[in-house]
């Protein structure tokens, strides 16, 4: 069902909160990935709060759905919703990146409560998804995995390989998210590495895809809805993103894929994102 108009509003709010509080942490730091943060922002809300059934009540029941972020450089803004979920207090967001510190520059699921897998290396937590989606159902759990990947990820040939075999075993119950936002590292993920017809590329391996705007929450929770509909077949949902949004100056640009956030920039963009944080 989709969500109400008012829901998608509160939503929206909590998102520019997110941002805000990711940017802070960031500059605060001087180093980490504010633009495929920013990007993966309103995906995560999606699953986090409208799809996926996990919270810390549940972490323990191997029934619960699982959340992959395989594009774990993106680790700020999961951090920033996991502790909205609850997992850890907020306020723990000032030690990101710190020696000893539970957040750490890449999800750790050793360390961090929330992290379902340790991510970091581009491509590894698919496969690892793909495991636990297919362990679930030789449990005979109804439970689903959330995959998130980057869409310079899916230059990794382990990706496609997990492909393959997601969908030789029909894994519907794995939910793939790619954050689409055309640019990578170095530059556009077309100068990079050009990966043709994205979509049909992973129709030919076997996915049902499913396309819309990955800023748009009440959007993601339809595509997610119509993934888990579909059975038969492992779903990827092509979100249509922006690498930086919300900060019309880090807003496509690679250059704001790890760079640290100087004074004058930061004043900039938490003025863009409405304030203090
Ligand atoms: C195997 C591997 N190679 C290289 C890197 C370094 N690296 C980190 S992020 C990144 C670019 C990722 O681009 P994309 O998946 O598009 O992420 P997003 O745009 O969402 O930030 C690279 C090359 C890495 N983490 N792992
Ligand atoms: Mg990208």
């Amino acid at each position: 069902m989709s969500i109400t108009s008012q829901r998608k509003n509160e939503l929206e709010q909590v998102c520019l909160q997110f941002r805000k509080d990711v940017i802070t942490a960031l500059h605060r730091i001087q180093t980490g990935h504010p633009g495929g943060s920013l990007s993966v922002c309103e995906i995560l809300t999606a699953v986090y709060f409208e799809k996926a059934n996990i919270s810390p009540k549940n972490m323990s029941e191997p029934t619960r759905d699982k959340v992959v972020l395989c594009k774990g450089h993106a680790a700020p803004m999961l951090y920033r919703v996991l502790a909205e979920k609850g997992f850890f207090p907020v306020e723990e967001m000032k030690n990101l990146r710190q020696i000893n510190s539970m957040l750490q520059g890449h999800p750790c699921s050793k360390d961090t409560p929330g992290v379902e897998v340790s991510t970091g290396p581009l491509g590894a937590g698919y496969p690892v998804a793909l495991g636990m989606a297919l362990s679930d159902r030789l449990n005979n759990m109804d439970a689903y995995t959330y995959a998130i990947l980057g869409d310079g990820e899916i230059n990794e040939g382990v990706v496609w390989e997990t492909c393959e075999n997601a969908a030789k075993y029909k894994a519907d119950h794995l939910i793939s998210i790619l954050d689409w936002n055309k640019v990578q590292l170095d530059g556009t993920t077309d100068a990079i590495m050009p990966m043709g017809d994205v979509g049909r590329k992973f129709e030919a391996f076997g996915y049902h895809t499913i396309s819309c705007d990955g800023h748009d929450v009440s959007a993601l929770c339809d595509a997610i809805d119509q993934a888990k509909s579909h059975k038969g077949q492992p779903s990827i949902i092509l979100a249509n993103t922006i690498k930086g949004k919300g900060v019309s100056f880090m807003e496509g640009q690679n250059a704001w894929h790890g760079k640290p956030i100087d004074d004058a920039s930061y004043a900039k963009a938490m003025k863009e994102l409405g304030g203090e944080s």
